[in-house]
């Protein structure tokens, strides 16, 4: 929400929404960056970590927004992006000065080989992840684009730099940290190259949960986390389950929880997420069934579909045909909600968001989307159409464009010029139509998070897959005690029957998003369909 018509949202534009916040039900914020930074990733490369961005407001106006999200009861977790700075910080303005320069080992310098980087390995941006630098006539190592040059974790001073940045936010009140990439900071010893997979120019670094990366976060724990009461989750690109009890193990010795990343990645390619492919279902429930199984009772997990990073969700693993979006919105939001973990929303999921029709490459802002039309087209192995049908499909710019406020212009959003398209769809979805209606996605998932609040079984309750092999049927069971609870998800169009398991026959449904009201033994259920069934006592 844009509060002084620049066309970009703010912070006192969030403080103004917060009651929309506090109705939907959040316990918890997560805010992407908003530090300083000359914002060539959307703020993930930041130039001064106790600094606000001046596009968003002041430190004051960050105050203001603290207080006004504790007063209402709600907490409030900060991005932590500590894997790389900008190219801006002072730290790295010092560093590339000379090889001997008191900040020069707190990023990661190489001599060159053979006349070009010191290894082949690629940015997840694009391009080589070295950066030849005129100064000193060394590269230095950015995973991501060149104006983030990757930290350098094995150096003590790094590491008591970060954790007293962190101190700092703690003090000021904040309540947790969502960590930016945080399983690659330990890079592998010697940073050896990789192997290029077919259809890449460049190899994986390889650095995913490396050496010491534990060893880091238990340090970071010790002399941050445990001292105040915080909630933490790693994002954990390259995440395996076995390492996901390291990062999130219930010891407490780590982190809350991480992201992973396995769900998302289903339909990847060739080109990596540049594709058209639609995720199988039997994958999804594969994947989700294995975390939920796995971790529980040894870790915690994060429950997803989408974020800044990924396209909507409804779009992704739905439909959003108007003649479907709103039931299908409903039953993917059943589908996260009912799992165990913590379920994020993110914003105008709520209200079935979509993607969002880009026109042509100037309506694109993401360094990501911008960077990879340029290295596919130049290189021929999309023409230009191709990619941006991909963009359309899977570029993050999905999630970032407004937020739907109402039918006015601009989605109410701004009063000026947007940084980035609205969504044209804005005058059917936006929260004005749907706040007072109960019919709407955002009062279902309203009463989905009421839920959650109200049954232990939905939180804590252990899991099980039915149908594994169906290919239109997503049902799994919640068990704790005596309550037991039926998900039924259908994620086709087309009508399909289901048989209950005897023991759910005349159960009583808990949320649907048709007006079944009482389910027989056998179902038929409409396109997008979902019930839960609550176990009669006794059976
Ligand atoms: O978005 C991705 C693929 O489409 C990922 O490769 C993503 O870059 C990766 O998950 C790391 O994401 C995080 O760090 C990036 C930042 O651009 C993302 O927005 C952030 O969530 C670099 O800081
Ligand atoms: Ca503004």
């Amino acid at each position: 929400m844009d509060s002084n018509g620049d066309g970009i949202g703010d912070l006192k534009g969030i403080t103004s929404k917060l009651d929309y916040l506090k109705e939907l039900g959040v316990d918890v914020i997560w805010l992407s960056p908003v530090y300083q930074s000359p914002n060539d990733d959307n703020g993930y490369d930041i130039s001064d970590y106790c600094a606000i961005m001046e596009e968003f407001g002041s430190m004051d106006d960050f105050d203001e927004m603290l207080d006004g999200i504790h007063r209402r009861g709600m907490r409030l977790v900060m991005d932590l992006v500590v894997n790389h700075t900008s190219d801006e910080h002072a730290w790295f303005t010092e560093s590339r000065k000379s090889t001997d320069n008191p900040y020069r080992n707190y990023y990661i310098w190489r001599e060159g080989k053979d006349g070009g980087p010191p290894n082949n390995w690629g940015s997840f941006f694009s391009g080589p992840a070295w950066q030849l630098d005129t100064a000193t006539g060394m590269y230095y190592l950015h995973l991501f684009s060149k104006k983030q040059p990757d930290l350098n974790w094995d150096n003590p001073k790094v590491r008591a730099e970060v954790f007293s940045m962190m101190d700092w936010w703690c003090r000021k009140g904040i309540d947790g940290f969502r960590m930016d990439v945080i399983s690659l900071i330990s890079k592998k010893p010697g940073l050896p190259d990789g192997i290029v997979p077919s259809g890449a120019f460049y190899a994986d670094c390889g650095c995913a949960n490396g050496p010491n990366v534990h060893d880091y976060l238990q340090e970071m724990n010790r002399k941050v986390l445990s001292r105040y009461d915080l909630m933490t989750v790693g994002e954990c690109a390259g995440v395996t389950i076995e390492e996901a009890k390291k990062y999130a193990s219930l010891d407490g010795k780590e982190l809350n929880m991480v992201f992973q990343f396995e769900h998302v990645g289903l339909d990847d390619d060739v080109y990596g997420k540049w594709t058209d492919r639609r995720t199988d279902l039997r994958e999804l429930k594969r994947v989700l069934s294995n975390w939920q199984v796995e971790l529980s009772g040894k870790a915690w997990n994060s429950l997803y579909f989408g974020n800044h990073d990924q396209p909507r969700s409804l779009s992704r693993f739905g439909n959003d045909d108007p003649k479907y979006r709103t039931v299908c919105a409903k039953m993917l939001a059943t589908c996260l909600h009912m799992l165990q973990g913590t379920p994020y929303v993110y914003q105008g999921e709520e209200l079935g968001m979509t993607n969002c029709p880009f026109g042509g490459i100037e309506d694109v802002r993401d360094i990501e989307s911008l960077n990879a039309y340029q290295e596919y087209t130049k290189e021929g192995s999309f023409s230009k159409e191709e990619m941006m049908h991909f963009i359309r499909l899977r570029g993050r710019d999905n999630a970032r464009t407004p937020m739907q406020w109402d039918e006015g212009p601009n989605a109410g959003f701004t009063k000026g010029q947007p940084w980035i398209m609205v969504n044209p769809n804005y005058t059917e979805i936006n929260a004005a139509a749907q706040t007072g209606d109960p019919d709407s996605v955002f009062s279902y998932y309203k009463k989905l998070i009421a839920l959650r609040k109200q049954m232990d079984v939905i939180v804590y309750g252990e899991y099980e897959l039915l149908e594994a092999g169906h290919e239109r049927l997503y049902v799994y069971t919640r068990s704790l005690g005596d309550e037991k609870l039926l998900v039924i998800c259908n994620f086709s169009v087309q009508e399909t029957e289901y048989t209950l398991p005897k023991e759910f026959c005349g159960g009583s449904v808990l949320i649907e998003n048709y007006a079944r009201g009482r389910v027989a033994e056998r179902v038929l259920l409409a396109a997008y369909e979902t019930l839960v069934v609550r176990q009669l006592a006794g059976k």
